[in-house]
């Protein structure tokens, strides 16, 4: 028996599902999942020792690779002068400015714990500054596990939240509406019905987690319209592409600027960060200036701003790492789908910049419903054949597949010799 069945026997004995968080314990894949000793570039190494290329980059964090030189020693140095304060830093103040710079319609942020942290201050922002209580989120995209975020839509796409969660309270569901996404109609519907109830709109950009589907920009454009029009915040959860698809993300990707923002993953490098931001005119209501509460004892820590900082200041100076990165996420994305074609396998390759996601459906996937058409027994066999040889996919369909810039071109060969293994020997 390896270690990581080892380990895994004994995690399950005292940590829910042998994991800190659900998507590690591979349930949706089947398997032991593994534990990593170490990381270092583009690669993860397991405590068998076992190499494996990998394209889940602690879900996004590490853009740069693991283990990167600068980051480590920036870490290093913060930890030399003590972890912890209670108190305001000068990197608090820098990584403000720096986001503020990158990003220009962010006038003002706030440095939290993780992403679903910044998503529910977002919110409450949003329910503070437009004194409303109502929410409209998609079908399909995740914004953490905040309670007003644990929710489905209820008997129809048009009615009240229903939790999705045991312990969510349907007093809370109820305030939290669900639309589908790239579909303006719904949205629209919901307004209707909600006339001047609706604080804000959350949506990722770019959803990442139904895999990863592409907004048609007038979607984004038309979400835009519909806040200016019905006095709502729009909120751009960029938690996973903020800082990844390009330095001011999908709001600049896209050309459609938000009410509010949500960070996490790459603002930390790997370090426990979220941040929400935006107008100054809305994040005003924040404690201690406005009457919206929030805090944290840990929001801001020295180490994880060191962190952050390190590769922030790397991808701003280095405008070229986008370009290069997001040629190998095409680079991929292109042999995947000439793959598709060569074999005839009903797959689709969806994906932007150094983001992808290969469903094995015949449908085009737009939205969750046809997400949900992937076949998901098809997916853990193809998880495990690539997993058998040292390449580390996300244990889910439902996941992205997330390249970092310490990929190489022959790691992407690598990859795509792989899929091609996979649909020759699977057809
Ligand atoms: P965290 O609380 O996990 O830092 O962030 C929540 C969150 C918010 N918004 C978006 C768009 C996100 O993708 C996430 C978290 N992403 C998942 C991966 N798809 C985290 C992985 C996990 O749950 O272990």
């Amino acid at each position: 028996m390896g270690r990581s069945e080892q380990l895994f026997r004994r995690a399950v004995e005292k940590i829910p599902g042998g994991v800190n968080s659900p998507v590690r314990a591979f349930l949706s894949v089947g398997g032991t999942p593994r534990f990593i000793d170490r990381a270092q570039g583009q690669y993860l190494y397991d405590v068998d020792g076992k190499q494996y290329l990998d394209y889940i980059g602690s879900w996004g964090p590490m853009i740069l690779g693991h283990n990167h030189e600068v980051i480590k020693e920036a870490v290093v140095k913060a930890v030399e002068k003590g972890l912890s304060f209670g108190a305001a830093t000068e990197a608090e103040v820098i990584m403000a400015e720096m986001v503020c710079e990158a990003v220009p319609f962010v006038e003002m942020i706030r440095m939290v714990n993780s992403g679903t942290e910044a998503v529910m201050s977002a919110i409450r922002a949003a329910r503070g500054f437009t004194g409303r209580n109502k929410i409209i989120k998609f079908e399909g995209c995740y914004h953490g596990h905040a309670d007003s975020m644990l929710v489905k839509a209820g008997s129809g796409v048009m009615t009240s939240g229903i939790p999705s969660s045991l312990g969510v309270p349907s007093g809370c569901a109820e305030d939290t509406l669900t639309a589908v996404y790239n579909d303006l109609e719904t949205v629209e519907a919901l307004m209707e019905q909600n006339k001047g109830e609706v604080a804000c709109i959350i949506v990722e950009p770019v959803a990442a987690n139904m895999g990863v589907v592409v907004p048609d920009v007038s979607f984004l454009q038309g979400l835009r319209k519909i806040c200016d029009a019905e006095g709502s915040l729009l909120i751009f959860d960029e938690v996973i592409t903020g800082f990844r698809l390009q330095l001011d993300g999908a709001s600049g990707y896209f050309q459609v600027t938000p009410d509010l923002v949500t960070y996490g993953k790459i603002i930390g490098a790997g370090m426990p960060v979220g941040a929400y931001g935006g107008r100054k005119e809305v994040m005003k209501v924040i404690s201690p200036v406005g009457s919206v509460y929030q805090a944290g004892t840990l929001s801001g820590n020295p180490v994880a701003m060191a962190a952050g900082l390190a590769q922030l200041t790397i991808l701003k100076q280095h405008p070229e790492i986008y370009v290069q990165l997001n040629e190998k996420g095409k680079k991929l994305r292109d042999g995947i789908t000439a793959l598709i074609q060569t074999y005839d396998v009903p797959c689709q390759i969806n994906g932007i910049g150094s983001l992808a996601c290969l469903y094995f459906t015949k449908e085009a996937v737009v939205d969750y419903e046809t997400a949900k058409t992937s076949d998901v027994k098809r997916f853990g066999e193809y998880f495990h054949f690539m997993l058998d040889r040292g390449i580390y996919i996300g244990p889910s369909q439902f996941e992205a597949m997330f390249l970092s810039y310490a990929h190489t071109d022959e790691n992407i060969q690598t990859t795509l010799d792989g899929i091609g293994q996979f649909f020759s020997q699977t057809k």
